[in-house]
């Protein structure tokens, strides 16, 4: 079914610049495709690449907290009647891949908040995320074996670096959802919060985040990044020359004349 092309699926909060206050740095986007659990339509996908795109640019956005509409899902997975459709020409000459790629390239760090379900493409959309706070009630899953396919948005990748792989197997072998209690037992989510402070708690997460020095931040993550795809000493080199490198920033004077004089910092961002 076609789409009216002004359907919105992303809605975005960002504070306006120079916004003081509780939320300052801090954008709130949030994915919704009713009566279909915010499935990830191409659509959809499409509006949140350029949403984050367009944050990932702002230099008053300093971290994103991602979020699904409503109380039942982050993202039950790819619009499965979309991809039912799908052949492999389709999905060679379509672009939704490589903007999904595009996602995880992200300099801006960005939280999942996950309330509901988490399933397929939309447990990959929270593991292409840099934290994951979860609601208790929120069921993670790659059920894709269960349609005849495998994950195809990172899951068998990000999961088996997130989880291990013997327990990445079973979830994936099985299809079988899990619970927050076991993410956050797995490893996969950074905390578990009652429903109502979902949310709140992931703001509150970016809030930290959003005021810290943002060149160190986005060095930071480029660093933890490239720890989940180089071999040590690559990464090891990767961490000393972006170590080195911040001596190159004011933020990096600021920071330590702050702590000698015993004051709070006040960041430049460069
Ligand atoms: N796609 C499309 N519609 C969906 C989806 C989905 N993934 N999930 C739910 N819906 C729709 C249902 O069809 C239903 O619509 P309607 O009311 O019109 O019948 C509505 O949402 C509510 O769902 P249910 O009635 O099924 O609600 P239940 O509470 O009974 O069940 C479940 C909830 C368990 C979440 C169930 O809906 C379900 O199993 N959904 C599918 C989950 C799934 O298999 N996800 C994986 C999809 S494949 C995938 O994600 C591959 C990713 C590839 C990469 C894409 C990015 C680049």
């Amino acid at each position: 079914m076609t789409e009216p092309s002004d359907r919105r699926f992303v809605h975005v909060e960002l504070p306006a610049p120079g916004t003081e206050g509780p939320l300052e740095h801090v954008a709130l986007v949030t994915i919704e495709n009713r009566g279909a659990l915010n499935a990830l339509s191409a659509a959809l996908l499409r509006q949140l690449g350029e949403a984050l795109a367009e944050l990932d640019a702002d230099p008053d956005c300093r971290c994103i907290v991602l979020t699904g509409a409503g109380e039942r899902a982050f993202a039950a997975g790819a619009d499965i009647a979309e991809l039912a459709a799908a052949t492999p020409a389709s999905l060679l000459a379509g672009d939704t891949f490589d903007r999904w790629d595009r996602i995880g390239r992200l300099r801006t760090p960005m939280i999942a908040a996950v309330r509901g379900f988490a399933l397929g493409g939309g447990c990959e959309l929270a593991m292409q995320c840099d934290m994951i706070v979860a609601a208790d009630d929120a069921r993670f899953g790659q059920p894709e074996i269960k349609l005849g396919i495998i994950p195809g948005a990172g899951g068998t990748q990000r999961l088996t670096r997130a989880v291990g792989k013997t327990r990445a197997m079973e979830l994936i072998l099985t299809g079988r959802m899990f619970d927050a209690r076991e993410a956050e037992a797995l490893g996969l989510v950074n905390r578990v919060v009652p429903t109502a402070d979902v949310l709140p708690a992931a703001l509150g997460l970016a809030v930290t985040v959003a005021s810290m020095p943002p060149l160190a931040v986005q060095a930071a993550k480029a660093a933890v990044d490239a720890a989940q795809e180089l071999p040590l000493r690559d990464g090891l080199a990767f961490e000393r020359r972006s170590f080195y490198l911040l001596f190159a920033t004011e933020d990096q004077e600021e920071g330590m004349a702050a702590f000698l004089e015993k004051r709070a910092p006040s960041w430049k961002g460069s």
